[in-house]
């Protein structure tokens, strides 16, 4: 059974309660093996078999719950972003 780990950066959660919202969500495709959304750092740590699902139906999954779901190597963009509007705060 082939086993992946993937994380992904997700935007949209404003309380605990919607990261158990997604990992519901998760949770209801087939193959899932483990989902864990940390609302603190806005990540979801997924764990499945690649041979019964694939992230695109998980991002979707997470779609559908009402929330963004971001590559975790988007990050760098997502920093840099920020790093951005700081600047233009400060000029
Ligand atoms: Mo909290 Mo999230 O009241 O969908 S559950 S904002």
């Amino acid at each position: 059974m082939p086993t992946k780990k993937e994380t992904l950066n997700i935007i949209g959660m404003t309380c605990a309660s919607c990261a158990d919202s997604i990992e519901k969500a998760i949770k209801k495709l087939n193959g899932i093996q483990s989902v864990n959304v940390n609302f603190a750092s806005e990540k979801a740590t997924i764990l499945y078999d690649t041979n019964k699902v694939r992230i695109s139906e998980i991002k979707q999954a997470i779609k559908n719950a009402g929330y963004t779901p971001l590559e975790a190597d988007s990050e760098k963009k997502i920093d840099e972003e920020k790093m951005r509007r700081v600047k233009e705060m400060k000029t």
